[in-house]
């Protein structure tokens, strides 16, 4: 069974953690109208959605793939690098325990669920604002005894390593050449976002669909065309919270 984990838009969302965005009003209806089409997807693609609470005290808590690292054998509770997000982890912790072993990141380390990409057996982890190397080298001694190779990587002018890579097979990845080196997915079939749809890489693959937002239709031709599957749902009024695709949703095998 495929379980999906999904968080309610906080209705102080307008109060986010922005980056790389200006402010701009979000519309909480709207955001909230565009979350529940995103969990029909994932129904309609077979998850089992089980959808958290969220207060006024966690205005990031629709972005739930930050809060956690779930593997095959056992799920790993993060330390957010915002402070205001750290909030968010306890409720999660507490789900995931009914699907997984959970242990937690500990100080100094901080880290994202965004910044982590697992693809097979390698597991990615990007350096970032968010996410530093105490993190990194905590998941690495977690992860390394149930044979995840894990390797640290830079990402650049964006949020976390999943603005800018995405796995969209077993093998393969979608990216964004210019936030993050190429050369380290070689191993990898390699998808390139089309140039002039910065933001395109995060794709989130359920099963053998890739759900991904029509605002990225030059890439989505180019998924199409390599032989994948896409199913669009819109999430532009998230985005302006930069958030995408695979941050509202923690799917994950039970
Ligand atoms: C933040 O800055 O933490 C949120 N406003 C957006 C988080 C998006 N998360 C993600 O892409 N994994």
């Amino acid at each position: 069974m495929l379980v999906a984990l999904t968080r309610e838009v906080s209705p102080a969302i307008a109060r986010c953690e922005l980056t790389h965005l200006t402010r701009t009003p979000i519309d909480v209806a709207v955001a909230r109208r565009q979350h529940a089409e995103y969990e029909r997807c994932l129904s309609a693609l077979g998850c089992v959605v089980t959808r958290i609470d969220a207060g006024d005290e966690m205005p990031d808590s629709v972005f739930i793939e930050d809060t956690a690292v779930v593997l095959e054998e056992m799920a790993l509770v993060t330390r957010p690098g915002a402070v205001s997000r750290r909030a968010e982890v306890s409720a999660v912790a507490e789900m995931l325990r009914m699907y997984r072993r959970v242990t937690s990141i500990e100080p100094p380390g901080t880290m994202d669920g965004g910044d982590v990409l697992v693809v097979n057996r390698r597991v990615f982890v990007g350096l970032s604002t968010r996410t530093n190397a105490a993190g990194a080298e905590q998941l690495s001694r977690i992860a390394m005894p149930f044979g995840y190779a894990v390797e640290t990587i830079t990402v650049r002018e964006c949020l976390h390593l999943k603005s800018a890579v995405t796995a969209i097979g077993d093998d393969a990845v979608l990216l964004d050449p210019r936030w993050v080196d190429a050369e380290r997915f070689a191993a990898f079939e390699v998808v390139e976002i089309d140039p002039a749809e910065p933001g395109a890489a995060n794709a989130l693959r359920v099963g053998e669909t890739l759900v991904f937002p029509p605002a990225f239709p030059r890439t989505r031709a180019r998924l199409e065309g390599r032989g994948y599957t896409v199913c669009g749902v819109d999430v532009s009024e998230l985005a302006k919270a930069e958030g995408a695709v695979t941050c509202c949703s923690l799917v994950f095998r039970a």
